[in-house]
C-alpha cells in the first residue's frame, strides 16, 4: 500500500531529544523558570521559537521583546549544538539502520520530516549525510507541526501523493501534521496510544509488521 515512510528525526531516528531537554534545562535554569519532563514533551516537533513561547508561559514578570526571544533561542541553539558535536555513528542504532534497509528493499522511499533546521547536521554526525531519498526540515517551512507543510514537502520532493506516505513519529504535534497531511502514521514514544494514530510501535522494530 505504500510508497513511501517519511521519518521523524529528532526521537525517531535517533535521541537529540534528550539533547534539546538538557540545553533547553539549562536556559530555564540561569533564568529561573521552571521547567520539566511533561513541559519538554509539549516541545516535541515544535518550532525553536514555539518551543520558547512554551517554556516563557512559566516566566513571572515583564514580557520580552522579540529582540530578547531571539537571543535566548540563539543561547539554547549554542548549547544544542555543542551537544550535536560530540554525536557519532554510534548515535545511530543497529536496530533503526537494520529497518531502514529493510524498507528500501521492499522498494519504498525514504525521507525525512523533521521540524529542525539542524537537521542536515545531524544525520551528518550520525554517518546518513546522502542516506534519504529527501529531507524536508526546518529550514524548508513557513509552518511547524502540528501544520502538514513539512511532510506535504516531503512527499512533493519523493514525487508520491500523501495518501502513499507512511509517518513515523514521536510527537503528537507530528501526527496531528501527519493527519492533517492525509497520510497515515505510526505513533511511537511521547505519542504512543494517541487516537490519531494509525499505528502504535512499542519499538522501531514494529515498522517491519507494518511494511511487510
Ligand atoms: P531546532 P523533529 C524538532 O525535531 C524537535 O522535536 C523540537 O523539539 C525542536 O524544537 C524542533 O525540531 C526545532 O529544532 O531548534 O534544531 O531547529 O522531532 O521534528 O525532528
Ligand atoms: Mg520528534
Amino acid at each position: 500500500k505504500y510508497k513511501a515512510v517519511i521519518f521523524d528525526l529528532d526521537g525517531v531516528i535517533c535521541h537529540t531529544d534528550q539533547y534539546h531537554f538538557l540545553a533547553w534545562k539549562k536556559l530555564a535554569d540561569r533564568m529561573g523558570i521552571y521547567f520539566d519532563k511533561e513541559i519538554n514533551n509539549r516541545l516535541r516537533g515544535v518550532s525553536r521559537m514555539e518551543s520558547l513561547e512554551i517554556i516563557l508561559e512559566q516566566h513571572k514578570g515583564e514580557p520580552f521583546t522579540e529582540e530578547q526571544k531571539a537571543s535566548l533561542a540563539e543561547e539554547k541553539n549554542g548549547v544544542y549544538k555543542e551537544l550535536l558535536a560530540k554525536m557519532s555513528t554510534s548515535d545511530l542504532s543497529e536496530e533503526v539502520i537494520k529497518i531502514l534497509e529493510h524498507i528500501r528493499l521492499k522498494g519504498l522511499k525514504l525521507a525525512i520530516g523533521s521540524s529542525s533546521k539542524n537537521a542536515r547536521l545531524i544525520l551528518n554526525q550520525i554517518g546518513l549525510p546522502d542516506y534519504f531519498d529527501a529531507i524536508s526540515d526546518g529550514n524548508n517551512i513557513m509552518n511547524s507541526k502540528p501544520h502538514p507543510e513539512v511532510f506535504l514537502k516531503a512527499a512533493e520532493y519523493l514525487n508520491i501523493a500523501p495518501e502513499y506516505c507512511l509517518v513515523v513519529e514521536d510527537a503528537k504535534a507530528g501526527i496531528d501534521a501527519a493527519f492533517a497531511a492525509g497520510m497515515d502514521s505510526a505513533a511511537l514514544g511521547d505519542a504512543y496510544g494517541y487516537h490519531k494514530a494509525n499505528y502504535y510501535l512499542t519499538s522501531f522494530s514494529d515498522l517491519q509488521l507494518i511494511i511487510v
